[in-house]
């Protein structure tokens, strides 16, 4: 195999509801595609990087320029066995995982659509159907924020995240529970706290969360050690879990007891598969966690939450609770029950809308 062609775009969407994090508000997204053009056929990934280095180092900007300058002139003229090399061949560059998440996912797509497979099936995916939860920002209000978890249980949503800050934790948390006392109810800190904070995040203790996301520093698993010693409440990491390395120091030093998974994290498939494998030997629960993908990436995070070590709903929703408008045909949909059924159409079992993409698109280089 050799990858003839890679299109990046840069398109332009606006999120239906503003998202709060500890790190920020997000309303409007700036998100890179990858079309990946293998010779049979084509295939699309999406770059989760954000807009500003504040959840990860990586921006859309950094990861542009790595495709272009670096992960292409790897690849160009390349020979490869299949999708699975992809990885090692871009692990001469360190980091930049997104910008390798976006080209490993479009890779990965374009060979499951050139041998016409499901690309969950080509991973290995064991699961026809997705349990969801969804992840509610950082509300002005704690009625705006019960009036969210109202809607999203009516909807069907199986388990309820909500970002946490200092100075907006422990109430929300203690008015959630007593309104909706039997919830699968969780929080995400985007590592907004200190070691000092541990009292604090003991005091969330009583409202038995399913688990805490990444409550301290991005790159600090030693600290989250510590920490869990002093919880009873599982600690789940997120941005901490880069490599396939530091997911396998995590579960051996007691860093944490569940792993949120991003294919764009932790570079692609091959990385993803890895960690899993070695989460589900650990017997650690995985979820797949979200980035406020268009539908590209969604579709992408379908696929990898049918691997079997998914055992909890994933932050993986409805394309209609972002966009007005979503660039892949049909839409992502959830059922009564809190789930997504997975396509069974070739590659990621969704069609890019070509026009929809163009109409968004304010930056487009093709590589070849
Ligand atoms: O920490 O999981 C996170 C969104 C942007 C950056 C980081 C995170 C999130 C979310 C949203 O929680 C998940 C989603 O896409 O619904
Ligand atoms: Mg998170």
């Amino acid at each position: 195999m050799k990858l003839r062609r890679l299109t990046l775009r840069e398109i332009r969407m606006r999120l239906v509801t503003p998202f709060e994090t500890s790190f920020g508000l997000t309303t409007d997204r700036r998100i890179m595609l990858v079309e990946a053009d293998i010779g049979g056929a084509i295939g699309w990934g999406e770059c989760v990087a954000g807009e500003g280095p504040f959840y990860s180092p990586e921006t859309i900007d950094t990861a542009w320029l790595i495709v272009e300058k670096f992960l292409w002139q790897i690849l160009r003229d390349r020979e490869f066995e299949s999708a699975g090399d992809v990885w090692s061949l871009l692990a001469a560059v360190r980091g930049h995982n997104m910008a390798k998440g976006g080209v490993d996912a479009a890779i990965w797509d374009a060979e499951a659509r050139q041998d016409g497979v499901p690309l969950w099936r080509h991973i290995g995916g064991v699961r026809e159907e997705i349990a969801c939860g969804v992840s509610i920002g950082i509300k002005p209000t704690l009625d705006e924020l019960e009036a969210t978890v109202e809607r999203e249980l009516a909807a069907g949503y199986q388990r309820i995240k909500i970002k946490i800050k200092p100075g907006n934790d422990v109430a929300p948390v203690k008015r959630l529970r007593e309104r909706f006392p039997k919830i699968r109810l969780m929080v995400d800190a985007n590592s907004a706290y200190r070691s000092e904070d541990a009292p604090l995040l003991q005091s969330l203790e009583p409202y038995y969360l399913m688990m805490i996301e990444q409550p301290l520093g991005w790159d600090d698993l030693y600290s989250h050690v510590a920490l869990q010693r002093l919880l009873q409440t599982p600690i789940c990491l997120d941005e901490c879990i880069h490599s396939e390395e530091h997911a396998r120091a995590a579960i051996d030093l007691g860093a944490c007891r569940i792993i949120n998974m991003k294919l764009g994290r932790v570079g692609g498939y091959t990385p993803a598969r890895r960690i899993h494998n070695l989460c589900l030997e650990r017997q650690i629960p995985v979820w797949c966690g979200g980035m406020l993908e268009s539908g590209i990436g969604r579709a992408h995070n379908i696929a990898l939450s049918t691997l079997e070590g998914f055992s909890l709903p994933g932050d993986v929703t409805a394309s209609r609770r972002y966009w007005d408008e979503d660039i892949i045909e049909p839409e992502v949909e959830v059922t009564r029950q809190g789930t997504i059924r997975v396509p069974s159409g070739p590659g990621i079992g969704f069609e890019p809308r070509l026009a929809a993409i163009e109409k968004r698109t304010v930056r487009k280089l093709i590589l070849e």
